[in-house]
């Protein structure tokens, strides 16, 4: 360490003494810090990623660039660090692609019940050039989209009963994430859909201000809402997808390496992030179990009511998002199931 600085120095010294540019010897130390906010807990699969693309990050740019990863939603929630980043404020951020509709519509695509039927299809569909599309759309809000990550396939918890069939959520107070097809789809199953940034559903849940929630199992463990909830039905009714912001207004200052380090982090991120995912996703049923969640799948027929009732919504949400990209992901995702 001592001899590096002792050069730089010296350099610069007879750079000056050269009369050089004072400003490149600025570049050459600048650092950048960023704040990379996210709403989960440290222990959480987004704590863990989060780290790792730190780690990458400070490695790439050998030490050049910082990324704080500050979790818990210390930030704020979702919405909150959206608008942060759009004004400035804060550079980075990981977050529901669901608290993005207010801000860009077609991202109400991802909430579509059982648009996937398993995580290969998510992958292709998100990494592939609707994905992409889809993000790109977040540009013209002051927003970049980098990669996606996992959040999961969701099912639902509450602490009145187990849910086994539709007339079961009659009434259920239920959490839902701040986003209209949200609140719709669990309307039409008959709950009382309220929404919330996810920073206040614990509490939520352990003052009865809420009845359930959904989230996919990890988030159910890494949240300790087991601690709250007595009942988890495996409905699996929608695969959510994160997503990698930046603020634009910091990104476009940055030059073309930067840019690459943040990049080439944010893909080394994802593809750890979905593989802890999906490793702690398959035991996790075991540990909430351990935890005392009792724990009911639907049967078939009643698995069936409600995809037909959920599916109900599609039509609004085509016309939302705009019918050729509704069009276009139905066609990819047939012609991957043929
Ligand atoms: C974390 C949220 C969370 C989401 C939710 O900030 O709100 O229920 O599933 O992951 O984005």
């Amino acid at each position: 360490m001592k001899p590096v600085v002792r050069r730089t120095v010296l350099a610069t010294v007879a750079a000056l003494a050269l009369g050089a540019a004072a400003p490149s010897f600025a570049q050459e130390i600048k650092t950048r810090i960023i704040r990379f906010g996210y709403g989960l807990n440290e222990q959480s699969n987004q704590g863990r990623a989060a780290k790792v693309m730190s780690d990458a990050i400070a490695k790439a740019s050998g030490g050049k660039m910082k990324m704080r990863a500050i979790g818990a939603a210390a930030l704020g929630p979702d919405t909150q660090m959206q608008q942060a980043l759009i004004g400035g404020a804060q550079e980075m951020m990981v977050g529901s692609t669901a608290t993005l509709v207010g801000i860009t519509k077609e991202m109400a695509l991802w909430d579509t019940p059982f648009l996937f039927n398993n995580t290969q299809e998510a992958d292709a569909i998100l990494d592939g050039p609707i994905g992409r599309k889809v993000m790109d759309k977040l540009e013209e809000k002051g927003l970049v989209g980098l990669v996606y990550w996992e959040n999961g396939f969701r099912n639902l918890t509450n602490n009145k009963h187990a849910v086994t069939k539709l007339e079961d959520l009659d009434g259920v107070k239920l959490r839902v994430m701040q986003n209209e097809v949200f609140l719709s789809s669990f309307k039409t199953l008959g709950a009382n859909a309220i929404p919330l940034p996810f920073s206040e559903l614990f509490s939520a849940l352990e003052t009865k201000t809420v009845d359930g929630q959904e989230n996919p199992f990890n988030t159910i463990l890494s949240s300790k809402f087991y601690e709250v909830q007595k009942y988890l039905s495996i409905t699996n009714h929608v695969y959510s997808p994160w997503i990698i912001l930046a603020s634009k207004k910091w990104w476009d200052g940055l030059s073309k390496d930067e840019k690459k380090v943040l990049m080439d982090a944010a893909v080394a991120a994802r593809d750890y992030e979905r593989k802890d995912t999906r490793e702690e996703g398959a035991k996790a049923l075991a540990d909430l179990k351990s935890k005392g969640m009792q724990i009911n799948e639907l049967a078939p027929a009643e698995a069936a009511r409600m995809r037909s009732k959920l599916t109900t919504i599609n039509g609004g949400i085509a016309s939302n998002i705009g019918q050729p990209l509704w069009d276009e992901t139905q066609a990819a995702l047939a012609k991957m199931r043929k």
